[in-house]
């Protein structure tokens, strides 16, 4: 038996392929046409960082997607032609397919199509190193393969030469296939809960510390903050999605007392719902902290919108706003300043504003009520 096709496409991770892009997205009545072109901009990073080359970008205006093929079908021909003289290998549609459209656009259009969170499964499988992590994205990739694969794996039944008889013979397949995805889903699941179980216990260890989260839209500058509170070196890169795993330190400077510091992956508009599900044992690190530090990049043109995008997710998490401190990193990259001058401001590059960070932390602790005693406690704790 032949095994699924669970990569969903990919955009090439090596030089040799095709892997020049265009972008393709809508603005409209909900959507302004500056705020879809900043969409683009981020879904742009995104290609970037799962491997791609954007060499063009297209935004029909359209209240809503056109059933059939997303964009409108003379904007359709018009990508095509694009698409040819510039020899791209990829569309990059800035939302989420059904099944039949990304089936429909590939007839029409000389190049493959992904949707927004194809390329986001991508990265996430890219930069998955630790086991949680890994059995994370192949929940999520799965997840999201399901409802699509009756159509691609049609679609193949067709092209092998159809007939009614062949036609029959697919759908048998189609179940078959859907039967072991099925499966190695419930296997996944429970093989999460075990990872978090005996992660359980570490924690409860950990729990004799307060416990803060440094959570909020990717880019952010979390793990920069995170290394310059605790003197770790964690990965930190211009880039999205850089961390995936959660890790934990000691806070460092708050005269040695034991509170624990931990840094998350970060958050995006338009996750795709299987990620943030299959996330969610990674997640629970956030839900469980005693206090979340939001940490908002103030020198992105994106900052409020990315705050309250952070926002909505953490109160999705079940966290209280009294739980939550604020704070605006990269102020050294600020030119103009001024703004949310009652919110804490600092930088995790040059240090600035991190003493009031941490006498922050400390104050809200206290006030939250979260034991947090003075020197000399069992305050081992490893990452
Ligand atoms: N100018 C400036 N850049 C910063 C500051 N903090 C972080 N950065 C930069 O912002 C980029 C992202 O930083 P990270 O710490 O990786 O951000 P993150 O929130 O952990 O990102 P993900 O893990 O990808 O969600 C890096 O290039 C950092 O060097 C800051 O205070 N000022
Ligand atoms: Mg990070």
């Amino acid at each position: 038996m032949r095994n699924p096709d669970t990569s969903g496409g990919a955009l090439p991770s090596n030089k040799t392929e095709n892997s020049k892009v265009i972008l393709a997205g809508l603005f409209g009545r909900a959507l302004p046409r500056a705020v879809a072109e900043d969409h683009l901009d981020e879904l742009e990073r995104l290609v970037d960082t799962a491997g791609g080359q954007v060499i063009a970008r297209v935004l029909q205006e359209r209240d809503t997607p056109d059933p059939a093929t997303y964009l409108g079908k003379g904007k359709v021909r018009e990508v095509a032609e694009q698409a040819g003289a510039l020899s791209a290998g990829w569309i990059v549609v800035d939302d989420e397919l059904t099944p039949s459209q990304v089936r429909n656009l590939e007839k029409e259009l000389p190049a493959r199509v992904l949707d927004r969170p194809a390329v986001i499964l991508q990265i996430f499988a890219a930069r998955a190193r630790s086991r949680e992590a890994m059995t994370q994205v192949e929940l999520a990739r799965l997840q999201y393969l399901l409802p699509r694969l009756s159509s691609s794996a049609a679609n193949l039944a067709q092209q092998r030469g159809g007939g009614a008889f062949r036609a029959g013979g697919g759908e048998k397949q189609i179940e078959l296939d859907r039967r072991k995805i099925r499966r190695r889903i419930a296997t996944l699941k429970e093989e999460l809960e075990r990872i978090e179980k005996s992660r359980g216990v570490q924690k409860r260890r950990l729990h004799r510390m307060a416990v803060i989260a440094l959570a909020g839209y990717t880019n952010a500058g979390k793990t920069t903050l995170f290394n310059r509170l605790t003197s770790s070196r964690e990965f930190a890169e211009d880039r999205l999605f850089a961390t995936l795993d959660p890790r934990h330190a000691r806070l460092l400077g708050v005269e040695g007392r034991p509170v624990v510091v931990s840094d998350t992956v970060g958050f995006l508009r338009k996750l795709p719902h299987s990620l943030v599900a299959s996330f969610r044992s990674t997640l629970r690190e956030v839900e469980e902290a005693d206090l979340v530090v939001h940490v908002v990049d103030a020198s992105s043109a994106q900052a409020e919108e990315q705050r309250q995008v952070a926002e909505e997710v953490l109160a999705g998490l079940g966290v209280e706003p009294e739980r939550i401190l604020l704070g605006y990193n990269k102020v050294d990259a600020l030119t103009a300043s001024g703004e949310n001058l009652e919110a804490l401001r600092f930088s995790a590059k040059t240090g600035e504003g991190m003493a009031e960070l941490k006498a922050a932390i400390v104050k809200r602790l206290e006030s939250l009520g979260v034991p947090i005693p003075v020197p000399n406690y069992a305050t081992e704790v490893r990452s």
